[in-house]
């Protein structure tokens, strides 16, 4: 690192003509025609970047690793020096690939240029002091919202406490208490999200993109409009899912909480869907299950009668990729892995995924709790690892997914196979329901899966109004609530102070970790499922497939997830899939019989809101 940030300097001496003027030693230069530089030199160059960058990564992903475990204002502050040093490369090298702009480059390389301006989720200006500040403010923020807490019952509590009450509480004043409570935490981020906001448009903007959403929309090998247009699109394939689902969640949470809480038209208010985020609504599958069938099957009752602990449950995860035919995971991610929240300090709880050094150095960081959705995120993070140790041997700018939806959708796709079959194979459940329970299982998944879509589409449509100047500060919060109702038809628990900031209450705002990806990941885990069990020669409905045990399944799996970025991702989907277009109809598909009851639910209700 320290090399390359001199030779930044020594570079930007170099060009700065009028000091050597007064030193009598830019004449000569002067006299000679700059020479354009070659396709050979850009390809020298474009290589050497990407390994600079990828080695610098190991030395920050050590402070970020390390603060991330140990949140202290000591390690806020070497993350933050390790951030500031590693923008600070990344800025020189985007000026410097300047230089071979015009090139007619041949295509691979042209995106490697493409994927250095991408180097950073939030770039820095070419400005020492906005460099560092970004830096300080990244921490900053971070730090806020790992280590919040919120004052109820006479106590401190943390984000894992509060979430608890809104699981598992039913009386809605105490929702509303731990809802509300937690917003608090974000307040004191408004300010510095905006000055961050202002020096990363800066960044984009020296970069040629209009400003940092248009950056994040240009990381999918397609035009940034197309994008968003894809993304819409998309999302008109499931609304209809969507829109049946939340008429009878808002029918069923009006019956049990009455009118005073929740009518039966308009939005529901958003303490009451058992997630903090109203992002995912299992934790409701009680208040809403269909009655009279059989009812599915309790995965978190499932693993608490089986005494299954956070590693037992990492295990029979690792235990699902080996019979795929992955190799067992490295003995470092045992020890190097966080896989319980420890009583003596500050960590990250949000579940996160690692490789420390881009080859075999892989880890997971998770506050885990022996419930079905932590069960499902062990599946989820070990995906990334599996996916991250695949790519290992790729170019620098490849060691990464084919986009960012699909490492978020690996892990996801192979917990769409813990079906009640696979669970009785492992020993977690002892009967498999009948086929009545066909409908108990796909409100189980729709609750967490479809309730996810609108949520996972609307946070980053909010981000790219805020990156746009459509909404400044004084409108982030209300903005954020339109695309709240606008997209999930869900509306604040109480009237939101003046001075709220309540997308910051939600990990990814101040983590600026972009979340479109999500929703992709949403659509494709369908997509890879049910290609995955056409090749398994599964021909009963989807959500009973699950190609536990199925090597050749996991020998196409590989393929795919060892090509990382080296190809524009519609290559990558079409060696798993056979198809060159992510596409909502797999999701239409799988929950096919769930909407066909719904419907039949939902035929004396006015729906929409
Ligand atoms: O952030 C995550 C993962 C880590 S990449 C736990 N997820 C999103 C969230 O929690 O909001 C997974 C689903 C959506
Ligand atoms: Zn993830």
């Amino acid at each position: 690192m320290k090399n390359n940030t001199n030779k930044t300097l020594i570079k930007s001496l170099a060009l700065s003509c009028s000091m050597l003027v007064l030193l009598g030693a830019c004449e000569q230069k002067k006299a000679v025609e700059p020479t354009k530089p070659t396709v050979a030199e850009a390809t020298a160059f474009i290589e050497d970047a990407g390994k600079q960058l990828i080695e610098a990564s190991v030395h920050l992903g050590q402070l970020e690793w390390v603060n991330a475990n140990f949140i202290t204002s000591d390690t806020n502050a070497l993350v933050a020096s390790a951030d500031e040093e590693f923008l600070l490369l990344s800025v020189s090298l985007a000026n410097q690939a300047k230089e071979y702009q015009g090139l007619m480059l041949p295509a691979d390389v042209a995106r490697k240029f493409e994927m250095l301006k991408q180097a950073n989720v939030l770039p820095a200006p070419n400005n020492a002091d906005k460099t560092a500040r970004l830096a300080v403010i990244k921490a900053d923020l971070n730090a806020t919202y790992s280590t919040g807490k919120v004052d109820m019952d006479g106590t401190q509590k943390s984000l894992g406490d509060v979430s608890d009450i809104i699981a598992s509480d039913r009386v809605p004043e105490r929702l509303l208490e731990a809802w509300d409570g937690w917003r608090k935490i974000s307040k004191p981020m408004k300010d510095d999200f905006a000055e961050m906001v202002a020096i990363a448009n800066e960044g984009a903007r020296e970069l040629g993109y209009t400003d940092v959403g248009a950056m994040w929309r240009s990381g999918y090998d397609m035009d940034p409009d197309d994008f968003a247009k894809s993304a819409d699109k998309l999302w008109g394939q499931v609304k209809p899912l969507y829109d049946a689902l939340h008429c009878h969640v808002r029918s069923k949470l009006s019956d049990h909480y009455g009118d005073r809480v929740v009518g039966d038209e308009g939005a529901i208010p958003a303490h009451l869907l058992g997630n903090m985020w109203a992002q995912s609504w299992s934790n409701i599958y009680p208040l809403v299950k269909p009655e009279g069938s059989d009812a599915g099957v309790d995965i978190t009752s499932a693993l608490k009668k089986n005494d299954y602990d956070a590693i037992k449950m990492v295990k029979t995860g690792e235990d699902f990729f080996s019979s795929l035919g992955f190799d067992p995971l490295p003995d470092t991610f045992w020890d190097r892995s966080l896989f319980v929240k420890p009583k003596d300090r500050e960590v990250t709880c949000h579940a996160s995924a690692w490789n420390l050094d881009n080859k075999d150095d892989i880890r997971i960081k998770m506050c885990t709790k022996v419930n079905e959705e932590d069960f499902i995120t062990v599946h989820h993070e070990l995906g990334h690892n599996y996916y991250q140790r695949a790519y290992n041997n790729q170019n620098a700018f490849h060691i990464t997914g084919a986009h960012d939806g699909f490492h978020e959708a690996i892990g996801d796709m192979v917990a769409l196979s813990i079906t009640p079959d696979y669970l009785k194979t492992i020993g977690l459940i002892d009967e498999v329901p009948s086929a009545d329970a066909d409908i108990a299982l796909l409100m189980q998944r729709a609750l967490d899966k479809v309730a996810f879509l609108p949520f996972g589409l609307m946070v980053d449509k909010w981000r790219w109004q805020v990156f746009s100047g459509e909404l400044t500060p004084d409108t982030y919060n209300s903005g954020w609530w339109a695309l709240r109702e606008e997209y999930q038809g869900i509306k604040p628990g109480n009237e939101r102070p003046a001075d709220a900031f309540d997308p910051g209450a939600k990990y990814h705002i101040p983590g600026n970790t972009p979340y479109m990806r999500y929703f992709l990941a949403h659509v494709l885990q369908f997509q890879f499922h049910q290609a995955a069990c056409q090749q398994a020669g599964w021909e009963g409905p989807l959500h009973r497939c699950s190609v536990y045990g199925n090597k050749d399944v996991g020998a196409r799996l590989n393929a795919m997830l060892e090509m990382g970025a080296s190809k524009p991702w519609p290559d990558a989907l079409e060696a798993f899939t056979g198809t060159r277009d992510m596409d909502g109809s797999a999701v239409v598909a799988y929950f096919e019989p769930l909407k066909v009851w719904l419907d039949e639910q939902n035929k004396d209700r006015s729906c929409g809101w």
